[in-house]
């Protein structure tokens, strides 16, 4: 008999460094507001909200810390040397792109942080994990280490799970995590499809791919995750992202689909072979049917979808239908406003939209699903891990107080070579490490 479980969402906590620095080309948000100034403390502040509005409503909500940014280990490896004042103070002089990436607060986009596969699934029936490796960006392959780091200390108990290296960080194994993988199933604790959507073939030069930005997930990635945790064939889908898609700045999967349970949310640009796609994950769905909501490109035209991140949210069971969370954007784009209220009104399987301010994060092209990496966990899983790090009234407040006292309300990209900021990084983030009981995750501290 299946085991009881839930979905836990965990947030990342928004860096003290977060800024606009433009680092991801096939991104539109992050080129066109390259160099404004941000306000990491409203930043973070707007995640803890978010976390906090969806724990209320019942969900297991967890937490996952910032990374140690800028990151010294890094810039020394690149060949700065000195003090840690010398070290910044060269990198910004000669390759202020370079501290740029090494400064950069992208952790907070856990959907990237790794790709989980539940225990119902897995040949072991252990919950398994394996970090993105990022390769697709320098300032986003350096966090797969600390990522690893914290999971293993939040998911310690190796009888329930198991945690592998990220893969070989070259773009033949590109791998973007979560943000590329959607779970269909009757019941969180039954056996899903694990439906992996990927960008190119790596291996094969004249497979379709994107023309003019990059495709930063591989089938090979793919592939390999699927096999690393033992997942059989008949419950997984492998499906081509739309090159077209790409090119009109779908960067991740999640930018223009979603699925939770029985139901996927997408757009009729997301796939290549859409009819195939389909038709796989019903042959292979049990004990429910497949229930597709498609938003064809006259209702929402792709660009659209791009500017107001309408698939980039969170589709959750509520107690009458699914709840869609989606980003304050959806409601500024006319198409977009118009098809949620149509949507609700529909009769279909998602009943209700809530809009979350996530603006900040949204800048720079990560809304309310980025912010998440979903965690399937059955009730004796949810009781092994470490509960330190799940959102609880007394924790979201010691949090909200934290980034109070720690956080810039005003950063720019010439503030990253500020000594006094690496001061207040590592400051604050020891202090975290104590209030979520997590040990010695960050460089700095070992
Ligand atoms: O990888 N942006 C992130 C956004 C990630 C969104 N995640 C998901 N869709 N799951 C990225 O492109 C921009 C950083 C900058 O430009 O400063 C950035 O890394």
């Amino acid at each position: 008999m299946a085991k009881h479980a839930v979905e836990a969402n965990f947030d990342g906590l928004v860096g003290p460094t977060h800024n606009y620095a433009g680092l991801s080309w096939g991104n539109v948000a992050s080129k066109s507001n390259v160099n404004a100034a941000s306000n990491p403390r409203e930043a973070a502040l707007q995640g803890l909200a978010k976390m906090k509005r969806l724990a209320d409503r019942g969900y297991v909500q967890g937490v996952l810390p910032p990374h140690e940014r800028p990151h010294m280990r890094t810039l020394r490896a690149l060949g700065f040397t000195g003090t840690d004042a010398q070290v910044l103070g060269q990198a910004a002089k000669t390759s202020p792109a370079i501290l740029a990436a090494a400064s950069s607060a992208s952790a907070m986009w856990t959907a990237n942080a790794a790709t989980v596969s539940p225990s119902a699934d897995t040949k072991d029936h252990r919950v398994h994990f394996t970090p993105a490796n990022l390769s697709a960006k320098f300032h986003r392959s350096i966090e797969h280490t600390v990522t690893g780091r914290t999971l293993k200390a939040i998911f310690a108990d190796d009888s329930y799970f198991a945690h592998h290296p990220a893969l070989p960080s070259v773009s033949h194994f590109g791998d973007e995590g979560a943000a590329n993988h959607t779970r269909l199933c009757a019941g969180y604790g039954e056996p899903g499809v694990e439906l992996f959507v990927y960008g190119q073939i790596a291996f094969n030069e004249r497979a379709p791919a994107p023309k003019k930005y990059p495709a930063r997930q591989t089938l090979e990635a793919s592939q390999a995750i699927a096999r690393l945790h033992g997942l059989s064939d008949g419950h997984v889908v492998f499906a081509q992202q739309n090159p077209a898609a790409i090119d009109a700045g779908v960067f991740h999967n999640d930018v223009i689909a979603v699925g939770n349970g029985h139901t996927l949310f997408y757009h009729d640009m997301a796939f290549l072979e859409e009819d195939r796609v389909l038709a796989d994950v019903r042959a292979r769905l049990t004990g429910t049917e497949l229930q597709a909501v498609r938003v064809s490109s006259d209702q929402v035209p792709i660009a659209d979808a791009v500017a107001s991140y309408l698939f980039n949210s969170q589709l959750l069971n509520a107690l009458d239908g699914m709840l869609l969370a989606v980003p304050g954007e959806c409601r500024e784009v006319a198409s977009v406003s118009r098809y949620l209220d149509d949507l609700v009104r529909s009769g279909g399987p998602i009943q209700s939209v809530e809009v979350f301010d996530v603006k900040q994060s949204m800048r720079n092209g990560g809304g309310p699903a980025c912010l998440r990496l979903r965690v399937v966990l059955s009730d004796e899983e949810l009781a092994a891990m470490h509960r330190g790090v799940i959102l609880t009234d007394a924790l979201y407040e010691r949090l909200t107080t934290w980034v109070e006292a720690h956080y810039r309300d005003q950063l720019s990209q010439d503030d990253l070579a500020d000594p006094m900021l690496l001061d207040e990084v590592r400051k604050a983030l020891d202090e975290l490490t104590g209030i979520l009981g997590l040990g010695s995750i960050y460089d700095f501290q070992r």
